[in-house]
């Protein structure tokens, strides 16, 4: 079973999205990610298995080789795009855990970034754990957020940033959302974020990974009781 693991996370290294891809033109004809994934799935491999030593672990190499310009864009790219394809595997597994209504999070990439890898894991954690989720995708600005929190109700803002230069957008996220709905928890993730930097801002709480966000939330509802109103 390591054996296929370690094949999807070629595949998201390469790029490899599925059988009728011919990119990378060395892989034509084997499987890629989209059947390697289901396949493993298939085999009971253990969802969060696949997720981190497969998935995580193909695109933290491809972050590694690109910063080191052993690839470019266009690699990259084909990487989030096999990603994609393994993560519509995923997606049911962590979504069939709890089916009892926790409320509302609305889940947003922050205004100038376009990464919703991590977003997109995020909310499958968050739907799994019976939140409704909002996903108001990527390049979102604080107007956007205020429009849906007035309209929605939620219990929580999740911001996530992967650039160092988007990053200081959730300052202003941040300050819009506490300003106007100062009962509404805005949590914020993303791989350049720090504690100290989430403090800074004004942000309730920061995670450097999904499942650490989702027991915040769930903790948020036992101080708050099932019912109470966040807005
Ligand atoms: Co870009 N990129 N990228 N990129 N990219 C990074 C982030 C970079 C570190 C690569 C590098 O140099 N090594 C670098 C940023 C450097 C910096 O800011 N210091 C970078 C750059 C420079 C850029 C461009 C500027 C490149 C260019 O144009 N020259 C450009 C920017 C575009 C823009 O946003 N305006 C760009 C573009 C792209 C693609 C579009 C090609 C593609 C994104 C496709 C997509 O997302 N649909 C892409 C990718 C794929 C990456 C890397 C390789 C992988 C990101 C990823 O998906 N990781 C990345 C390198 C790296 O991170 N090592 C890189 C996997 C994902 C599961 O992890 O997103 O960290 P992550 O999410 C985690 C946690 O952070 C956490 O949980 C998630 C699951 O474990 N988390 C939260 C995330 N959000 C959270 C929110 C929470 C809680 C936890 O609460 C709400």
């Amino acid at each position: 079973m390591d054996d296929i693991i370690e094949q999807i996370a070629l595949c998201i290294e390469k790029g490899k999205i599925s059988a009728a891809s011919n990119h990378p033109a060395e892989m034509k004809g084997q499987p890629g990610a989209d059947e390697l994934t289901k396949r493993a799935l298939e085999k009971e491999t253990e969802p969060g298995i696949v997720l981190k030593k497969g998935l995580i672990k193909g695109m933290e190499k491809v972050g590694r080789l690109f910063r080191n310009n052993e690839i470019f864009l266009p690699d990259v790219l084909m990487a989030a795009k096999a990603m994609t394809a393994a993560m519509e595997h995923l997606r049911p597994h962590f979504q069939s855990g709890k089916i009892r209504h926790q409320g509302i999070i609305v889940l947003g990439t922050v205004a100038g970034d376009l990464h919703d890898i991590g977003k997109k894991i995020v909310g499958m954690f968050f739907e799994g754990g019976g939140w409704d989720v909002i996903d108001l995708g990527v390049d979102v600005k604080s107007d956007m957020f205020l429009k849906t929190v007035e309209e929605y109700q939620p219990r929580a803002v999740g911001l996530s940033a992967l650039l160092t230069t988007t990053m200081v957008n959730m300052e202003k996220i941040t300050e819009a959302v506490k300003g106007r709905f100062p009962k509404v928890k805005v949590i914020v993730g993303g791989a350049p974020l720090t504690e100290s930097f989430a403090a800074k801002i004004g942000a309730d709480a920061y995670f450097p990974d999904p499942q650490g966000s989702l027991e915040y939330l769930d903790g948020v509802l036992l101080q708050e009781g099932s019912t109470g109103e966040s807005v």
